[in-house]
């Protein structure tokens, strides 16, 4: 490492019992949103709506001059415009994208980075070519095990300077919903989700969806770069090496009831009959079940879930009533997917923060 790196980059660390959030913690904030919870009603998030993450700075890339290389175990290597891969079959899919940080800042103690409550997902219709038929046609060499995508965004991550980089297993790279898209809800691509190019994975926490693509190598041992091999991986301690973040474990967000105090966001009800509804997903397998608390997640009872339409990478609407009687109450919902993954209560811990779909609980007052 460059020795005056150690002095702009800042190792993960954990909070002390009682520490705040911090200045960093805040600049993170403000640049990297969440979703208000409101728009969990759409079907397809607008995109200003949409979370956003970004590592590094939004390059500016210039349509006309920027090309994508597929490079490395292939049989051709191939160089496309935009205007090449437009001209290719295309396909849209629906698809909620969820950072795999989402829920970070409620875990105690608290992983130190983007300090995420539940809001980073959302939900578009992305349209571009399947990566399948673009590695079809460059032909993947047997022994192949791995591609590389690689962003034009560079930055420095605990010393490592580095481009934003992700290796994804052959398996999954060639599966039919993988998708290299130009266009977001029948728009290009906005600034700050990729243009002119990003991957798509569907039921991948958001990391693997490499924005602003500029490379794809096919390799043959797997990739060890640092946002595969130290970033992305869940670990009790430091020293271990840890399991890789991969697909998204059910969550069901609810859309907070009634109305918000400004400064706190507690929300107020009037007596009698609420109507509860959210969003519920799972990039692991099909949902069975959403349910609802209205005592803290002492008893649960089911929700109605709404058929997915035909949309297996999308969220799935859900609805409950609930008559609301005057005091302090706590909402909680819950869902849980076909291969039997659920949310816990608790026990979700680990030191990035990761893949946490702790139960989501929110506190109502109602009016007497
Ligand atoms: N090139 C590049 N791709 C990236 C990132 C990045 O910083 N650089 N962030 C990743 C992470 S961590 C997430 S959660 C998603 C966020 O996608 P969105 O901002 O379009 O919602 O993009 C992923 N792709
Ligand atoms: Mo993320």
């Amino acid at each position: 490492m460059d020795p005056q790196l150690a002095d702009v980059s800042l190792p993960a660390r954990l909070a002390g019992d009682d520490e705040g959030i911090t200045m960093e913690e805040l600049a993170l904030a403000a640049r990297n949103h969440g979703l208000p919870l409101e728009a969990l009603r759409h079907d397809v998030t607008p995109p200003g709506l949409h979370y956003l993450l970004v590592h590094y700075d939004i390059p500016d890339l210039d349509p006309a001059d920027w090309r994508l290389a597929v490079t490395g175990r292939v049989g051709t290597s191939l160089e496309l415009s935009l205007d090449d891969l437009r001209a290719r079959p295309a396909t849209t899919v629906r698809v909620t994208m969820e950072c795999a940080g989402n829920g970070r800042a409620l875990l105690r103690p608290r992983p130190v980075s983007q300090p995420w409550l539940v809001e980073a997902v959302g939900t578009a219709e992305w349209t571009g070519v399947p990566l399948r038929s673009v590695l079809e046609k460059a032909g993947v060499d047997a022994g192949a095990v791995e591609v590389v995508f690689t962003g034009a965004d560079h930055g420095v991550e605990r010393g490592v300077e580095q481009d934003y980089q992700r290796g994804l297993p052959l398996g999954d790279a060639l599966r039919d919903e993988v998708l290299l898209a130009y266009a977001m809800n029948g728009a290009p691509l906005p600034p700050q989700h990729g243009f002119p190019l990003r991957l798509v994975v569907p039921g991948w926490y958001g990391m693997a969806h490499v924005k602003w693509l500029t490379s794809i190598e096919v390799v043959d041992t797997p990739f060890r770069g640092f946002q595969n091999a130290v970033a992305y991986r869940t670990r009790q301690s430091a020293d271990e090496p840890g399991e890789p973040v991969s697909r998204i474990l059910p969550r069901a967000l609810l859309v907070p009831p009634g109305f918000p105090d400004f400064q706190t966001r507690r929300r107020v009800v009037r007596p009698g009959r609420v109507e509860l509804t959210g969003r519920a997903w799972s990039g692991r397998a099909p949902l069975t079940a959403v349910e609802v608390s209205t005592d803290d997640g002492r008893t649960f009872s089911p929700a109605v879930l709404d058929p997915d339409g035909g949309h297996r990478w999308a969220w799935r609407r859900w609805h409950a009533t609930w008559e609301a009687t005057p005091g302090q109450h706590t909402l909680a919902v819950r869902a849980c997917d076909a291969e039997g993954n659920t949310q816990p209560d608790d026990g979700a811990w680990n030191r990035g923060g990761f893949a946490n779909n702790l139960v989501h609980r929110v506190p109502v007052v109602c009016l007497s």
